[in-house]
């Protein structure tokens, strides 16, 4: 049985002091409403600079709020001016670590190969990849949405071991519905949640197909959320990029995938 989960992806948002509130905050939320963490998994992916005071606040208070990155170095330490390494991240507490948002492949150049070894670093260092694929408005209007998205998972990932690729979580995040307010529909997103599974299936095994999760990202807010999870047989949750930095949007989208 696969863990539902919902990830804040805030971006280059919130310093360290806003970071703590904001964490405080969705913990007293969903203290109030009684949230059954075994039920949904809750993670924040704070810039850099501010992972360390999520995760104090986590561990002086045991939240079970959990917390990640939105990149990492492919380079494990070294004269490599600005980056950081999946090994720093993971001293940190870090559990997941974003690969080929496509706002890292858009102002980054961040490659096929420098993303296949973005997750070989995170699965050395014991964290868990969250890769990000999807398709353009000119895929989507040739019809090979799809194609276009199995393909990037296939670029990515064809390589890795069973046991690697059952580790990893992917998130179908069509580039026209980011941060636009564009919003696909349940059947979009479940369609492609359902043939990146399938993909996993054929590439790898069964085994590894019903382990792998799969989010939906893009434009989710709470209006939306139990929309886009009513036909989700194959999609796990969301990740979730402006609505993460409100406290109060973001229990409502969590409470909404549980
Ligand atoms: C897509 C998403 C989170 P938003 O990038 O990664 O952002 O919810 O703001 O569209």
């Amino acid at each position: 049985m696969r863990k539902p989960i919902v990830v804040g992806n805030w971006k280059m948002n919130l310093d360290h002091l806003e970071a703590t509130y904001c964490v405080q905050k969705l913990a007293w939320l969903l203290r109030d409403a009684r949230f059954d963490y075994d039920s949904c998994e809750v993670v924040v992916l704070p810039p850099f600079t501010s992972i360390r005071s999520v995760g104090v606040l986590v561990d002086a208070d045991k939240l079970k709020i959990g917390y990640g990155a939105q990149t990492v170095s492919v380079t494990t330490q070294g004269a490599f001016t600005g980056d950081v390494s999946a090994d720093m991240l993971a001293a940190l507490g870090c559990k997941y670590v974003i690969v080929g948002h496509s706002e890292r492949r858009k102002y980054h150049p961040e490659d096929d190969a420098t993303l296949v070894d973005q997750v070989r670093a995170i699965l050395a260092a014991d964290m868990q990849p969250i890769l990000c694929v999807g398709e353009s408005y000119d895929e989507r209007k040739k019809g090979i949405e799809l194609e276009y998205a199995v393909g990037q998972v296939n670029d990515i990932t064809r390589d890795l071991s069973e046991d690697e690729a059952s580790r990893m979580l992917v998130a179908y995040e069509p580039v026209w519905a980011i941060g636009t307010g564009m919003v696909a529909t349940s059947r979009t997103a479940q369609d492609a949640a359902h043939a990146i599974r399938r993909h996993f299936a054929d590439a790898f095994s069964q085994a590894v197909a019903e382990r792998v999760r799969i989010l939906y990202g893009g434009s989710v807010t709470s209006k939306n959320a139990s929309q886009l999870m009513s036909e989700a047989h194959d999609m796990d949750g969301f990740l979730v990029g402006g609505a993460s930095l409100d406290p109060e949007e973001f229990d409502k989208i969590v409470r909404l995938t549980q």
